[in-house]
């Protein structure tokens, strides 16, 4: 072939080649493997719902691994996320405590981390990337709030309250408790007279109110569930009770699932706390800036408000959850 000639094509082919491979490189998807809680309420659905529409939508490959509720199949999921050399690993801590040696691991094969949801404990601040969830110490003070309010308008009478905890050593339920209590110590005729955990879930919540009925009676005043599910299960014990809940009992939960809203309409539940589990798009722009090095806030909150049950039929056809 002539030299010119040569040149020539050996020049296009390269213009080829740089055109052609940075593209490529571009249209390479992002792996994250994802470790959810489980399926235990309408949140934790609508929750894996919108993180695998978002996936979908921003092209990623997402590995999907349901946990139900514990704590080993997350620690095996993030391990098998490891060995697989997904490109981010994000997961939602079923419980605070324990992370250490697994995040490490992580860390050690230099594959980013991302909290959704739930927060853990760890000594090392550098073995996630940033947590993308909602503030629950404020929504247990915003539960906490409604309810003062409402001790007020009704005569400041005394007010027993029995409390449907979420998943023990769980960070919902550690910080739902503890914004609830700091805002309600401000009146000493509020008091938890009876505290127990039913797992965010419809069947613990309805077994676990059914025993408070069976030892406090009709003493009981208001009923605090720290999620929709569990007042939703507790609705059911309470009206086999033969009392009608959201009357003789005032209920105050948190979620704002849409169960919480046909409650509401049905005058069985007075107030829900919103928790958004809407963080799919969050998680899906937050893991590119990681991955492509980017900085990113370590904390990402979510916007929430809180639903009295006077709104409930007008805000029903707005829900997404
Ligand atoms: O409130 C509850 C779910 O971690 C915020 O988990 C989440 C909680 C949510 O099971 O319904």
């Amino acid at each position: 072939m002539h030299p010119t000639r040569r040149t020539i094509l050996a020049g296009a082919a390269l213009a080829l080649a740089s055109a052609v491979i940075p593209q490529a490189m571009a249209a390479k998807p992002l792996v994250i493997g994802f470790s959810q809680v489980g399926a235990e309420s309408e949140w934790r659905t609508a929750n894996t719902a919108s993180i695998k529409d978002s996936a979908k939508k921003e092209g990623v490959t997402l590995k999907f691994a349901d946990a139900q509720q514990r704590q080993e199949n997350q620690v095996k999921a993030i391990r098998s996320f490891i060995a697989q050399r997904v490109d981010l690993i994000a997961f939602s801590p079923v419980v605070e405590s324990g992370w250490d040696t697994v995040l490490r691991e992580a860390k050690a094969a230099k594959i980013p981390v991302i909290l959704t949801d739930r927060s853990v404990n760890v000594s090392d601040p550098s073995l996630y990337a940033t947590l993308i969830g909602s503030d629950f110490v404020e929504e247990g003070r915003k539960a906490g709030r409604w309810l003062l309010d409402y001790a007020k308008k009704n005569g400041d009478k005394p007010l027993n309250i029995v409390e449907l905890q979420g998943t023990v050593g769980s960070a919902p339920a550690i910080d739902r408790k503890a914004g609830f209590e700091e805002i309600i110590k401000a009146n000493p005729k509020l008091k938890v007279v009876r505290t127990q955990t039913g797992d965010f879930t419809r069947t613990k919540g309805k077994e676990v109110m059914e025993a408070f009925l069976k030892s406090m009676g009709k003493s009981i005043n208001v009923l605090y569930a720290h999620n929709d599910d569990m007042a939703i299960g507790a609705i059911q014990a309470i009206e086999e009770a033969g009392l009608k809940p959201g009357k003789d009992i005032i209920i105050v939960s948190i979620d704002g699932v849409k169960g919480a809203f046909q409650a509401m309409i049905a005058g069985k539940l007075n107030v829900t706390v919103e928790c958004s589990p809407l963080l799919g798009p969050q998680l899906m722009e937050a893991a590119r800036k990681v991955v492509e090095g980017k900085p990113v806030d370590k904390r990402i909150v979510v916007n929430e408000s809180v639903f009295p049950a006077d709104v409930a039929a007008k805000e029903l056809p707005n829900r997404k959850y």
